[in-house]
């Protein structure tokens, strides 16, 4: 029989603290502001909050730069804060997850601080140097062609010890180096500070980083319109990586904690299915990339690309039969801090349609097999920054370099216009405006301008109008987890099988456990289409949900725009 855990049968929602609810008044949002709004997280009826990083922080990256792993960001508050809140969520009968961000720390940590005042340092090796390269020409080079992901190269020079380090994302990133056992160390004992405060578990950034290829080898040219190339093959899943989760999985075993990991370019299953094989002890799940990749462009997010329907299906196909064939666990989300509103991006924010659109990706995503998570505000069907948005009101450090290359390097108008109009669709931004809690002044979020501005629809999308609401897309959710826990065995642990593979309008599957079968249809269509019921449907059946009313499931049935329902036949 299938390995039952509760981490399985739990369902997460993701805050992120910056822009969840501000309670002094400053603009941004806080610990305290976090536990003014438990009851309404608890009403969800999730389990988990993981909270994104509140650590001390310059913010160059939003608080995945961390100076200081074992205290809070001034602005987000204190210990005694984060203690207060795990302590309301464990009343509730809620568990808390913190983000663990140990590939890299702040430029401004004690250890990197010492670790670049002198080649002598006792922490010189707590990160990655290496001696420039030398062009034919006599000029001095990067290590290695690799490009940073937020743009231009992954090392920096320092001067004063004619070395660079390596950072794969900002500058003020700087990697650690796991190879020294003294940074293992290090982190081991951050995650057993936290643990032992009561924390239950960790979401970990960018944890299939954390070994790169000793040769650090050039990548090879896969964008030959830019200098700096993508090297991930060589430290998305490097050599010593299971060696350093398998460390990492002791202290969480230890702790019967929680764990997600987010593994970003890593192609090979082998490598996924050795992370989260329920008797590998490593990682209870993690977090792949396909779907959110599907609108990325040839050469880069802010490209354009048209996707087809099937093409989402057969990410979904996959990662559901493999894991259940494999003995993993997949973590299932659309949403989070670094990607658009699912109903802007998979679906439509078009006013007509946008409450059952939503409903409608909420169905798709929410009967798959897999811990489910929802990202603040995909509960009450947020979309995107408005249109008109100029580039002045975007915030985030991925998107301004993007956008800044651009200009640098002379790009007309038109160019210009095209990258803002793929930033309105796929920025970090758009998830990250403030929480839209009610008509008052700024939403409701804070009582002053918010540190970035808030969605200009929020009068008419906004919690306060969802909570009392039965058809709104916030209680539709609620639903949703009631019934996951009341169909838990076909719900959670039932057999995943896609129906109609070939269809490019709808995606339908069923969960099968037994006897037992659920029917999830979904269509992607904002116009109506004609959809066959499998012939072992057509038989009395109870609908659990759907975003319209509908009784009929005999035979060939029109589905309404981006209707979904979902059928389940004992
Ligand atoms: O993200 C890692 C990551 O690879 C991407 O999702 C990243 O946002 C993208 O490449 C930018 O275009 C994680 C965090 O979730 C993200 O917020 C951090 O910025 C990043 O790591 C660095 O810590
Ligand atoms: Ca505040």
């Amino acid at each position: 029989p299938d390995h039952q855990a509760w981490w399985k049968e739990s369902n997460v929602y993701q805050i992120y603290p910056a822009s969840f609810k501000d309670s002094n008044g400053d603009g941004i949002g806080d610990i305290p502001g976090i536990v003014s709004e438990l009851d309404y997280i608890a009403d969800l009826g999730v389990d988990i909050v993981w909270l994104c990083p509140c650590y001390k922080s310059p913010q160059v990256d939003m608080g995945y730069d961390i100076s200081d792993y074992k205290d809070i960001y001034e602005k987000y508050g204190t210990l005694s804060d984060i203690d207060n809140l795990i302590s309301g969520l464990h009343k509730r009968g809620l568990k808390f997850v913190m983000d663990l961000v140990v590939n890299h720390t702040s430029d401004q940590h004690p250890w990197f601080q010492s670790a670049i005042s002198s080649k002598d340092s006792e922490y010189r090796d707590w990160y990655i140097w290496k001696k420039p390269k030398y062009a034919a020409d006599g000029t001095r080079q990067p290590p290695n062609n690799w490009s940073s992901h937020f743009g231009g190269s992954a090392w920096e020079y320092d001067a004063n010890s004619d070395e660079y380090y390596l950072h794969l994302f900002a500058k003020e990133q700087p990697d650690l180096n796991w190879e020294n056992p003294l940074v293992r160390d290090a982190v081991y004992d951050i995650m057993r500070f936290w643990l032992d405060r009561g924390v239950d578990g960790f979401r970990m950034d960018v944890i299939n980083f954390i070994s790169k290829d000793p040769a650090m080898p050039d990548a090879p040219i896969t964008n030959p319109s830019t200098k700096y190339q993508k090297g991930a093959m060589y430290y998305a899943a490097g050599p010593r990586l299971h060696e350093y989760l398998q460390e990492l999985g002791k202290i969480l075993k230890e702790y019967d904690a929680f764990s997600v990991g987010e593994m970003p370019s890593v192609f090979d299953p082998a490598e996924i299915i050795k992370a989260v094989g329920f008797d590998r002890n490593e990682l209870s799940m993690i977090f792949h990339f396909e779907i959110v990749s599907v609108d990325h462009g040839p050469t880069g997010k802010y490209t354009p690309r048209n996707w087809v329907l099937t093409e989402l299906k057969k990410i979904v196909d996959k990662w559901q039969t493999f894991m259940q064939s494999n003995d993993g666990w997949n973590a299932i989300y659309l949403e989070n801090h670094d990607q658009s509103r699912s109903v802007s991006r998979f679906a439509s924010d078009e006013p007509k349609v946008r409450k059952v659109a939503a409903k409608m990706l909420a169905t798709f995503l929410g009967f798959q097999s897999g811990t489910i998570f929802v990202y603040q505000g995909q509960e009450l069907g947020l979309a995107n920054v408005p249109k008109s948005w100029g580039i002045d009101k975007y915030r985030d450090i991925d998107s301004l370099n993007r956008y800044n290359e651009k200009v640098e390097a002379g790009a007309s108008q038109e160019d210009l216009d095209s990258i803002l109009a793929e930033m309105q669709k796929k920025a970090r931004d758009n998830a990250r405006t403030p929480m839209q809690w009610d008509t008052t002044d700024n939403a409701g979020f804070s009582t002053v301008a918010p540190w970035m501005d808030v969605n200009e629809d929020y009068k008419l999308w906004n919690a306060e109008s969802q909570v009392n609401d039965p058809s709104s897309v916030y209680a539709y959710w609620q639903s949703l987890f009631r019934l996951r826990r009341e169909f838990k065995n076909v719900l959670v642990y039932g057999k995943f099988a896609l129906v109609d593979a070939l269809n490019e309008s709808v995606i339908a599957y069923k969960r099968v456990y037994g006897s037992t079968e659920a029917l999830v249809v979904t269509s992607f269509k904002d116009s109506e289409v004609t959809w066959t019921v499998p012939k072992e449907y057509v038989k009395p059946g109870k609908i659990l949900l759907t975003n319209y009313d509908r009784s009929d499931i005999s035979g060939e049935i029109v589905l309404r725009p981006f209707e979904a329902f979902v059928l389940l036949v004992q």
